[in-house]
């Protein structure tokens, strides 16, 4: 496929999915026309290249200048406080999520850039929910900060777009698994902390249940939905809230024995904690025809290769660092 040079920002580009969506952006784009921003530096070798800012995404005037001086097409706002966290910090998570929203939807609304990419979640689903097949329009009572932060921010977004035309996109991310990088902070991490654990000490105790069922994703496929969004043509996006999407699920018990199978001595136990509470409220499964109606949406990998994946990086890792 052909690609239009474009010049991104990624705002959080030391997080989880800051660190692949970069990496993903510089192939496309060239690693010159791809800027990271992020209050920490991120810690992989492989990002040298690029043009880091150092950026507090509260600071509005901070956020105006970079988007300046780089002279921005396209930005992926990925600054956020995940689940488990903001139930412990419930003000400092909805002012991060919300003023960090703001910040770019207004920087979008004055003309300092074209496109804005904002992620949402399966966390804007509550316990009043369907639990399977969640259909794109459905009943959105979330009861953690988080959730409620999403999805007030789903709505801004849609009311930016109307209001002012702002080209904004978004995706309810599932539980994202990718060896890159490790989570910080969310209800799904046990789905990586497992993989790590597993290689360097053959055992894991997961924070959820193991009947916990939830709907995750490999790395690989969110980047290229993030990127097939925002890439697709602005009449084919139908949805101005935030698209589900959908890739796996399993449960703790079903990833145990998939890992089990390529690593027999690996042991598995159980001792949930409040993010179980935060689980349960949210689905196992989710719809995304809209999505593959309006812009060919299709996840790729499933469990089997996700677990391979996953393993063999993370044992070459190791090797790599005792060598
Ligand atoms: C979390 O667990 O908080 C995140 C999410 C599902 O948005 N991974």
């Amino acid at each position: 496929m052909q690609h239009t040079i474009e010049r991104s920002l990624v705002i959080g580009a030391s997080g989880q999915i800051g660190v692949e969506l970069l990496l993903e952006l510089g192939r496309i784009h060239g690693t010159e026309n791809v800027i990271g921003a992020d209050i920490r530096p991120p810690a992989q070798k492989e990002l040298e290249v690029f043009t880091f800012e150092h950026l507090n995404i509260l600071n509005e005037d901070q956020l105006e200048e970079v988007l300046r001086k780089h002279n921005i097409d396209t930005v992926y706002n990925l600054a956020a406080m995940l689940s488990a966290t903001a139930e412990k910090y419930p003000e400092k998570g909805w002012d991060l999520n919300m003023t960090g929203l703001f910040n770019t939807l207004n920087a979008a609304k004055k003309g300092l850039f074209k496109k804005l990419f904002w992620p949402s979640s399966i966390a804007v689903f509550g316990p009043t929910t369907p639990k399977e097949n969640v259909p794109q329009s459905t009943i959105t009572e979330p009861t953690t900060v988080y959730g409620i932060s999403k999805l007030a921010g789903e709505q801004w977004c849609a009311y930016y777009q109307k209001q002012y035309g702002v080209d904004v996109r978004s995706i309810r991310y599932p539980g994202l698994i990718g060896h890159r990088s490790e989570p910080g902070g969310g209800t799904t991490d046990y789905a990586v902390d497992i993989f790590f654990k597993a290689i360097q000490e053959g055992k894991y105790t997961s924070f959820l249940a193991e009947d916990m069922r939830l709907p995750m994703m490999y790395m690989e496929d969110a980047i290229r939905a993030t990127i097939e969004l925002m890439q697709a043509d602005t009449e084919k996006i139908s949805v101005r809230t935030s698209y589900n999407i959908n890739g796996v699920d399993f449960t703790p018990a079903e990833l145990a024995e998939q890992i089990c199978q390529r690593m027999p001595e690996f042991e598995i136990s159980y001792d949930p904690d409040f993010r179980q509470q935060i689980a349960e409220t949210w689905p196992s499964s989710i719809d995304d025809s809209q999505a593959a109606n309006d812009w060919n949406w299709r996840a790729k990998t499933d469990v089997n290769s996700l677990v391979d994946i996953m393993l063999t990086a993370i044992q070459k890792k190791k090797e790599l660092a005792e060598t």
